[in-house]
């Protein structure tokens, strides 16, 4: 297993490498270029810089979220072919850099969905939360005004001010998808870009759905065991892999986190594990907690043995945290909580790893 933390770079993020590099146990950064527009190139030299620097912090730069899939891509739209190209082209200028994994998501418009970026929770931290009651009350417009108003001066990833100034275009070009023609959209960009996967041995990871279920009556098909299955299954590649995240699949309390870690990671398809926990508040409404088991819905040491038992080699990391001692940084990515997350999924593990080890 190798602790990740999720970096946005020296302009767009308030924590330092050098914090990073002091969190015990981590030992590299989670990244992405975030001045090319969607669908563009990232340029090697770019991709080597970000490199360089964390490299110098002392960190490794194996893992990039997200290369965002571009919505002409995802919509099956006739100029598909000439963004899918641009990405076999990214894959290919990320893998001189080392990288290993690219994480993706396939949610149409929205990259992901809270109601709340800080809510207070009873011990005076706030943390994003998502309530069904105010979302079905809100226009896609007003929420993007909403997230864009409350992110601490942020721009937040999938969020950003040039997609959301085409939103109600966009949002009419998915009138006539539906969950099979996004899902065929999904095959026609996994077979097209896993040869240049193979061949360069880089491993996508797709991200599941933000909150799993359909939002806006645009439709959703990475929610559940069932969805990843016909994943995994569209394109028969070592290079089709998922990302895990538990706490994403886990606010849909019919996800049973512990047995999607052991049904996918026994046959080795997950790349990327984000393990935090989400707290139920009713029907589709969740608020993101902090990682110890206790203070939230989702079993954490019942995750990590999990991906004990499966052998799990690959990169892990904290996700999100709840904003606390008064940080003031990207909502979800305050550097404290994070920090706390990740020392206790490390102690998780090596209590995990002796306990076994002594059983043996
Ligand atoms: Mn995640």
């Amino acid at each position: 297993m190798k602790m990740t933390f999720r970096w946005f770079g020296e302009k767009d993020d308030s924590v330092t490498l050098s914090q990073i590099r002091q969190i015990p146990g981590v030992s590299g950064i989670v990244g992405a270029l975030y001045d090319v527009p969607v669908g563009g190139v990232w340029p090697l030299d770019e991709i080597l810089a970000l490199k360089k620097q964390a490299n110098d912090a002392g960190l490794s730069f194996e893992v990039v979220e997200s290369v965002n899939v571009h919505e002409d891509i995802k919509l099956g739209a006739p100029t598909r072919d000439r963004y899918i190209e641009n990405y076999r082209r990214c894959i290919r200028n990320l893998a001189k850099a080392g990288v290993k994994v690219i994480c993706y998501n396939f949610m149409p418009v929205f990259d992901w969905l809270r109601s709340d970026l800080a809510m207070p929770l009873p011990d005076g931290s706030t943390a994003m939360a998502y309530s069904n009651e105010t979302v079905k009350k809100l226009t896609p417009a007003k929420l993007a005004e909403q997230v864009a108003d409350t992110s601490n001066g942020f721009v937040l990833p999938g969020w950003e001010p040039d997609r959301l100034a085409e939103l109600r275009g966009v949002l009419e070009q998915y009138q006539n998808i539906d969950r099979e023609k996004l899902a065929e959209n999904l095959r026609y960009f996994l077979e097209a870009i896993m040869p240049v996967c193979e061949e360069t041995g880089v491993k996508m990871a797709i991200h599941p759905d933000d909150p799993p279920w359909p939002l806006f009556g645009l439709p959703r098909i990475v929610c559940n065991g069932e969805d990843l299955e016909a994943i995994v299954d569209m394109v028969d590649s070592p290079c089709n892999c998922l990302t895990l995240c538990s706490g994403s699949l886990g606010s849909n309390p019919e996800n049973d986190i512990p047995a999607l870690v052991r049904r996918f990671g026994a046959r080795k398809k997950i790349a990327f594990a984000h393990v935090r926990n989400v707290k139920f508040c009713g029907e589709r409404s969740f608020h993101e907690s902090a990682h110890l088991s206790s203070c939230g819905s989702l079993d954490l040491y019942e995750i990590m043995k999990a991906y004990y038992d499966v052998g799990f080699d690959g990169y892990v990391r904290p996700d999100h945290g709840r904003m606390i001692w008064g940080e003031k940084a990207r909502p979800g990515y305050g550097l404290y909580d994070r920090a706390l997350g990740a020392a206790y999924l490390n102690g998780l593990w090596e209590a995990i790893c002796k306990e076994e080890a002594g059983r043996r």
